[in-house]
């Protein structure tokens, strides 16, 4: 079972600070985008670039890095055959379009640093501290968020068609690039058993610690998901000759869907967050009629009951705003993640662990998803959150003080020091 015990006698370890913030400002230059902030969705050439440096960042610390067949990157203490149960930590690489540096990748690079402090520390250890880079949290180019941490967790389901990009394109070549291999998947599953404990850093990306002046947040809950993807099938055509009435404009019906989704998390209260982000209009000409329309409607809520009915409701009441207009709507479920909390003993253990280096923290809910819900589902899982200035999150201007930074990589490596020495 999972034991927690006090910190060591000789006081906190401490990570090395400016090693971690030149690492994030060296990640940072990867994938930089001149339209703003940094574009590097899993599998595409920038992500690669990333994965290659993470590894040479961790063996020039001296640790050993693999990637398993999903494309997630592990990196562990060098040279032992690890029969002891593992602490594992990370969080992601990828980005969203125009992200901020930190998303992912600040909890990534700590997670690095605290095995390679633990590895110089000590050889004794009851857990196997490693690190882990999951692939494609995002899903911004291949949409299937949480891709590396379902896989590690057997949740990879039906895999007798390619997984297929935004434009249709197999996952096949673009794994197989950073190392991975589509038909070994399921070989990235682990045995739940043999992980004693997830933990996972982030930035918290909204307001709430920096509103309440704290520096640490332990996170007791994240918010579950479900994500459509709508193609709205209308006719095309002239756009100064066709007549108003009896026009199949899919935009159209785009429009009054898009209302309407926001108001499933406003007047209607039926879940909190309802947000179409993404819209792909055909042909996307001035003087022509849209043919057809392919958009995505997202709902976020702490509820997972709350969810499932919205998700039964919307399948029918979107394609009849569709019909209203004469067209036609196919409405298919991409991803839907439930919401999760985190487990008792690891929240105690961040808050003692915070307590032990003088920070101040508070509970906290996360409004944002995580691979730490899909290790929730089977494995004792921990989650830290740090300020985020302004709350901003996914948006160049996303930052995060320096000190808070390093004050949270401490947490996690006192954490982490007080499970596995
Ligand atoms: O969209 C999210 O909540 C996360 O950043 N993947
Ligand atoms: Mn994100
Ligand atoms: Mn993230
Ligand atoms: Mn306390």
């Amino acid at each position: 079972g999972l034991n927690v015990s006090a910190p060591t006698p000789a006081g906190p370890l401490r990570v090395d600070g400016p090693r971690l913030l030149q690492g994030l400002s060296d990640l940072a230059r990867i994938g930089a985008d001149p339209r703003g902030g940094i574009t590097r969705p899993s599998f595409s050439p920038a992500d690669r670039e990333a994965v290659r440096w993470l590894r040479d960042w961790a063996t020039e610390g001296g640790l050993h890095t693999e990637v398993d067949p999903a494309g997630n990157l592990l990196v562990r203490r060098p040279g032992r055959r690890h029969r002891l149960p593992v602490a594992l930590m990370g969080s992601h690489l990828d980005t969203v379009h125009n992200a901020g540096h930190l998303d992912g990748a600040y909890g990534v690079l700590a997670a690095v640093e605290t095995v390679r402090v633990l590895s110089a520390a000590s050889a004794e250890c009851r857990y196997e501290p490693v690190a882990v880079a999951f692939a494609n949290e995002e899903g911004a180019l291949f949409p299937q968020p949480f891709w590396g941490s379902r896989a590690l967790m057997g949740e990879t389901g039906d895999m007798s068609v390619d997984p297929v990009d935004n434009e249709g394109r197999s996952l096949r070549e673009p794994l197989s690039l950073i190392g991975g291999d589509l038909d070994r998947v399921a070989e990235a599953a682990w045995h739940p058993a043999d992980i004693v404990a997830y933990l996972e850093l982030h930035i918290e990306q909204g307001p709430v610690l920096e509103q309440a002046g704290s520096r640490i947040g332990v996170v007791d809950a994240i918010v579950g998901r479900i994500v459509f993807d709508i193609e709205l099938v209308g006719a095309a055509g002239h756009a100064g000759t066709t007549p108003m009435r009896g026009r199949k404009d899919p935009l159209a019906a785009a429009a009054q869907i898009t209302l309407a989704v926001r108001e499933t998390a406003t007047r209607r209260r039926l879940c909190q967050r309802a947000t179409v982000g993404r819209l792909e209009v055909s042909p996307n000409s001035t003087n022509v009629i849209p043919g057809t329309v392919r958009m995505t409607a997202e709902f976020r809520d702490g509820d997972a009951d709350r969810l499932e009915l919205l998700e039964k409701l919307l399948h029918r009441e979107i394609p009849a705003i569709a019909e209203e207009l004469g067209v036609h709507a196919v409405v298919q479920t991409s991803t839907r993640v439930r919401a999760r909390v985190t487990d008792e003993r690891l929240r105690a253990a961040v808050a003692e662990a915070a307590d032990a280096l003088g920070l101040n923290h508070m509970t906290v809910s996360s409004g944002a998803g995580h691979d730490a819900q899909i290790m929730a589902a089977q494995v004792p899982t921990g989650m830290i959150f740090v300020p985020s200035c302004h709350g901003l999150s996914h948006v160049p201007e996303e930052h995060t003080k320096d000190e808070d930074l390093v004050a949270g990589a401490d947490v996690l490596l006192q954490t982490a020091a007080n499970l596995a020495l």
